[in-house]
């Protein structure tokens, strides 16, 4: 095991670390609250990053110092409104263990709560809040930021991806699968023609959050106020689409995202209204209108996209995803589908819900 209290003090903390245990069970990078001077409170939080989803860690500490440094100019409360990163004694951004693990700290923020699951139309509008609130304080952030994860919603860059392993078919499962192999096929012409916008400029690039799951936000313990978006690892110059589009996949399907039973899928249209409702609430003004006329589609893009995602590492004999059972994947596949010709049907629906807002 690493000794985390000797990492913990390669930073530059206010006191020294005195008690550092773990926190929750992330899939990716290993959490730690950490406590100073002998308190039991924590003061700051330590996370060994998993270097190999994130390559350069360097860089992904980069961006979030400059995302935060901005944020930290604009808002009321920069202690809480925004992570605040520790550098490491040294003044990098983080630290390198022997080992070649990347660790790096932020501020604890005291006082706050975050829900686990938008299990309600309230939660969802928080949800759509603090996604709102996130893309309103950076729409006038302009430097672009290093890309961390190459080609994450780039459709053009999955369908490379795509080809490949089709004609690798290196699980030998190509065979059993034309009807879901055409349900990429035949919607591959539509969601090019939808990136192209994106390439030629046609819609803005902004600093997205890329995982905007209710969890990544913090409210306030005793007010119930939102405070912050967290978990900026994966933070990229790309469209605000996908990260609507990302949010709207999780919190209106009625199922769960690998649901064997396929009558328990579909979008609640009562959930987008409350997503939508919170977010617009922050950003009506500061969408483009092509912005604003892709809102809704850009659910059905990023759910297109996690089919194809499924399916490919299903193809692939499951390298990217953890399963759980044989198969995960291909049932991750159909019930994401599913989801998708729910959206697919009560798209224009959607799309009035916004022009009406
Ligand atoms: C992964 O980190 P987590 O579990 O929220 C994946 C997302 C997928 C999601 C599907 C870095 O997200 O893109 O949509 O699984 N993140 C990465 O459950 O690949
Ligand atoms: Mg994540």
């Amino acid at each position: 095991m690493h000794d985390v209290n000797f990492i913990a003090s390669q930073f530059a903390l206010n006191g020294e670390p005195t008690l550092v245990k773990p926190l929750g069970e992330g899939f990716i990078n290993d959490t730690f609250t950490v406590c100073t001077n002998g308190s039991d409170e924590a003061d700051y939080i330590l996370q060994r990053k998993n270097h190999i989803v994130f390559p350069d860690v360097p860089e992904m500490m980069n961006n979030i110092l400059k995302v935060t440094t901005h944020i930290k100019a604009k808002v009321a409360d920069p202690e809480r409104q925004t992570l605040t990163v520790v550098p490491a004694k040294d003044g990098k951004l983080y630290y390198k263990d022997e080992d070649g693990n990347f660790w790096a700290v932020v501020t604890f923020i005291k006082g706050s709560i975050c829900y686990d699951r938008a299990d309600s139309p309230e939660k969802a509008r928080q949800g759509g809040l603090g996604l709102g609130v996130f893309h309103r304080l950076v729409a006038d952030f302009h430097e672009p930021l290093t890309e961390i994860i190459k080609g994450f919603h780039n459709i053009r860059w999955r369908f490379t991806q795509w080809d490949a392993s089709i004609a690798a078919d290196a699980a030998g499962r190509v065979k059993d699968l034309a009807e879901e192999i055409s349900w990429i096929e035949s919607r591959r012409a539509q969601m090019l023609n939808f990136w192209e916008r994106f390439e030629k400029g046609e819609i803005p690039t902004r600093v997205t959050h890329n995982d905007t799951k209710i969890s990544n936000f913090l409210f306030d313990a005793a007010s119930g106020e939102l405070l912050c978006a967290i978990d900026l690892d994966t933070m990229m110059s790309s469209t605000l689409l996908n990260d609507t589009g990302d949010a709207l996949r999780s919190y209106t399907n009625t199922g769960a995202e690998d649901d064997q039973n396929l009558d328990n899928v579909s979008m609640s249209m009562d959930m987008f209204k409350a997503y939508m409702g919170g977010y617009l609430s922050e950003m009506k003004d500061l969408l483009s209108p092509v912005e604003k006329d892709l809102l809704a589609f850009s659910g059905i893009y990023i759910t297109y996209e996690q089919v194809l995602r499924f399916l490919m590492d299903y193809i692939d004999g499951d390298k990217y995803y953890k399963t759980k059972y044989e198969g995960h994947n291909l049932v991750r596949t159909k019930a994401q589908y599913k989801l998708l010709t729910s959206m697919e049907a009560q798209l224009p629906e959607m799309e009035a819900f916004v022009k009406g807002f």
